[in-house]
């Protein structure tokens, strides 16, 4: 398990290189050899904030917090603001670290919602592995059946980690294959069900009334679910990632968030904006394409990734 942790804290920090250069090594870059904290300090740290997609709620509230610091003086010294940064951005993503708990022994649905292409069926595919290696009786269901290609690429996922699916034909009700699924469950065929849905369909509208229906009609054949919506976002997508997870939440309501390609982006600082602005669990993190590259999402991880602190 170390050696594992090991391995996944050395791939984040290489997929965080981008974002430490736009973030970390930028702050470096405009405290080197100043002596005093002052206006023009402040503005420089704003214009990186921004550039590094943390928000502009949390580039405020790290601001205030350093002038009021200054102010009491408790902080004279410029080489002192990146550990302001590294401390405030760990607050924000702490107070959003709320790994998925699955009681066992008895049925849980997770249905994964997102736009087109920010990874839900792959993520799909890596969840349904790690539930599997840990002993969960997992099944995976495809209600995507917007498009053909998509129900195929659940089967390979399917094929791949040797976990059941439940699908239906293309241009199936997506309500339809949810119901069968809890059906499969009921009957003992599966504990845990992950819902795959489509990301797009002829009009949003469309999309944000398939997925209140689907979540209706799961809620009458199983009180209490679904019992999590896990919004997948695409870290890659900056502030746009942002505006889709306040409209899905607002529609459907989600209770999780999985952040995928985290590796090799510039834009992962848009972590910080989702935990400071959507106060949403971030469950898991994303950073890459194979069966392993998810984990479950830990602040304290991330930030020594990203600030290049060698502690794990
Ligand atoms: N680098 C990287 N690529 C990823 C990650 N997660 C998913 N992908 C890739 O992103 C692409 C889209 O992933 P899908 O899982 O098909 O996305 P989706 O949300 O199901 O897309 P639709 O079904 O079209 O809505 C694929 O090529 C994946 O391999 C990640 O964490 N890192
Ligand atoms: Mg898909």
């Amino acid at each position: 398990m170390a050696i594992e942790n090991k391995w996944f804290f050395e791939k984040l920090k290489i997929g965080l290189a981008k974002t430490r250069n736009l973030l970390v090594k930028n702050v470096d870059d405009i405290i080197l050899g100043e002596k005093v904290i002052d206006q023009k300090l402040y503005d420089e740290l704003e214009e990186i904030l921004i550039m590094a997609d943390v928000g502009p709620s949390f580039t405020h509230e790290l601001i205030e917090k350093i002038k009021e610091q200054v102010k009491r003086k408790e902080l004279d010294k410029p080489e002192l603001l990146k550990k302001v940064l590294r401390d405030t951005a760990m607050d924000i993503l702490m107070k959003n670290e709320a790994p998925l708990r699955i009681p066992g022994g008895e049925i849980f649905t997770i249905m994964v919602i997102g736009v087109n292409g920010t990874g839900k069926t792959t993520t799909i595919g890596k969840l349904a592995h790690r539930f599997k290696e840990q002993g969960m009786p997992v099944m995976m269901a495809a209600a995507d059946t917007f498009r053909a290609a998509a129900i195929e690429q659940l089967e390979i996922w399917s094929r791949r980690v040797n976990v059941p699916l439940i699908k239906q034909k293309i241009d199936s009700d997506p309500s339809a294959i949810a119901f069968d699924a809890i059906a499969a469950a009921k009957s003992g065929k599966a504990e845990v069900i992950i819902i795959d849905t489509a990301g797009r369909l002829h009009t949003k509208v469309n999309l944000m009334e398939e997925l209140k229906k689907m979540k209706r009609i799961m809620a009458r054949e199983l009180p209490g679910a679904p019992h999590e919506i896990l919004l997948v976002l695409d870290a890659t997508t900056g502030q746009n990632a942002v505006a889709q997870a306040k409209m899905f939440h607002d529609e459907i309501g989600v209770t999780g968030i999985v952040i995928t390609k985290l590796d090799g982006t510039a834009k992962g600082g848009v972590i910080i904006r989702i935990a400071r602005d959507l106060n949403i669990p971030i469950r898991y993190i994303g950073i890459g394409e194979g069966l392993d590259d998810l984990r479950e999402f830990k602040s304290n991880e991330f930030i020594d990734a990203l600030f290049d602190q060698d502690n794990h």
